[in-house]
């Protein structure tokens, strides 16, 4: 019988439990951390904070931030609590910009890891009859061994596809009839286009859900992709430096992600002041981890844009939601003074009936900055356009509703199909040439 939730117990326990659950995990983890980290008890010191100061959940707010300077800073081993030979695993994140963060881990915290992506199989309509077709990144990433592990805890009969190789993905899909997908919400875009280009239809498949995160992505990409592979498409959040995917996960009623408030104390901060915001209020996501015991994070700054909400949940989970996160504070790109996110031209793509496949190209020439995006035709509307010279009519069309949703004027370039390489893996939206100059 499929089953509702993975630990009914703790997902649904009731909100005064669960806070007061998270402030006994929290006053131990405090001491922990410092009586077991030189690089945060130096940081508590020099704000004169002490474990005894920490007595109750509001209390965090006098605990200092640690930021991703601090962890390259600390890199490799001094934020790491635990002795070498009681951790098990490594897991480190992409470092497209700096130094990597490498991440330890205990079998702990692996198992309760594991947990959080089993509760999001769960969530998902997962159970142990399904097949589940892994197909992030396997390897530092911690995207495909996050789902992997947690669809063994589910027990799923589990596929470590890994990324890429689309064709054998889909034909693999089909013989061993997978029924949950787990991958970035680009990688399977570009598979539900492989599906319709080896002419197959959602009917050739019997694939039920997906799992996707570890990228933005807007709600016109979910029903993209809902319609493309005929499933319902779930959202999954976490990063490497608070344990991986399953930090958060989406529900039935996929209106945000419940966080995994069990391991994990999320804030919303203001991102000048560092000022605790209330529930409701837009700013940075801030997390402290309350049971890792390998790399036990407190009080991180994500630099992902985000709302949370504690409104009751018709899933019947108590635990927090976090919205789809606009992006990292990093992402949004500065032109001519304008904040401009990739998702809001993701938006306007999709909504006007363009394909996902996109690419944002900023410069910076005699002192201007110059705004380009790359637009990829479909087969068909690449076809439309030409037979009745509807380019230009297209492209004024596509750049009044930029103009609205941006506030300023980009290029627009319509491609021909297939000419923006696809992503297996986390899509490259952005390539902004003004840092090359700086
Ligand atoms: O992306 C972990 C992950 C793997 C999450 C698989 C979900 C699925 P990192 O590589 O450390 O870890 O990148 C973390 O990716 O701070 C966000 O900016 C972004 N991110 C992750 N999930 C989402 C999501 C993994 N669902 C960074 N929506 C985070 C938007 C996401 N952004």
């Amino acid at each position: 019988m499929e089953k509702k939730y993975f630990q009914p117990e703790i997902e649904t326990m009731p909100v005064e439990e669960l806070l007061k659950l998270q402030e006994e995990k929290l006053i131990k983890q405090v001491k922990y951390v410092y009586d077991n980290n030189q690089y945060y008890k130096k940081l508590m010191d020099e704000k004169g904070v002490k474990p005894e100061d920490i007595k109750c959940r509001a209390d965090l707010a006098k605990l200092p931030f640690l930021t991703k300077n601090d962890l390259r800073e600390a890199y490799p081993y001094g934020l790491l609590s635990k002795p070498l030979n009681e951790c098990v695993r490594i897991h480190s994140t992409s470092g497209t910009t700096g130094k990597r963060v490498v991440a330890f881990y205990t079998q702990n915290d692996v198992d309760l890891w594991e947990e959080c992506c089993a509760r999001a199989i769960v969530a998902a309509g997962g159970g142990d009859e399904d097949v589940c077709q892994v197909a992030y990144g396997y390897g530092l990433f911690t995207g495909g061994a996050g789902l992997h592990g947690g669809s063994h805890k589910v027990g799923c009969l589990t596929l470590p596809m890994s990324s890429g190789n689309t064709e054998r993905q889909i034909q693999f899909m089909q013989d061993l009839g997978s029924t949950i997908l787990c991958s970035t919400p680009s990688y399977a875009a570009y598979l539900g286009e492989k599906l319709a280009e080896m002419g197959l239809t959602p009917d050739d498949i019997k694939l039920k859900a997906g799992i996707f995160g570890a990228e933005p992505w807007t709600e016109e990409m979910r029903r993209n992709i809902e319609k493309s592979l005929g499933i319902k498409a779930y959202d999954i959040y976490g990063l490497t430096e608070i344990s991986g995917p399953g930090v958060s996960f989406e529900c039935e009623a996929q209106t945000g992600m419940h966080i995994n408030e069990d391991h994990f104390i999320a804030e919303i901060i203001d991102p000048e002041t560092g000022e605790v915001l209330p529930e409701g209020e837009e700013g940075e996501l801030v997390f402290s981890s309350i049971d890792k015991e390998a790399f036990p994070l407190l009080r991180y700054r994500t630099r992902d844009l985000c709302v949370l909400t504690r409104e009751k949940c018709p899933c019947g989970r108590t635990h927090i939601k976090m919205c789809k996160p606009k992006g990292r504070s990093d992402d949004m790109i500065i032109i001519r003074g304008v904040n401009v996110f990739p998702s809001q031209i993701e938006t306007v793509l999709l909504k006007k009936g363009y394909t996902p496949n996109y690419q944002i190209i900023v410069d910076r020439i005699n002192n201007e900055d110059t705004f380009d995006i790359n637009v990829e035709l479909s087969e068909e509307n690449y076809r439309k356009l030409h037979e009745t010279d509807g380019e230009e009519a297209a492209k004024r069309d596509l750049l009044a509703a930029m103009k609205t949703m941006l506030g300023i004027r980009p290029k627009l370039h319509l491609l021909a199909p297939k000419s923006i390489e696809r992503s297996e893996g986390k899509a490259v939206r952005t390539i902004d040439k003004r840092k090359l100059h700086d």
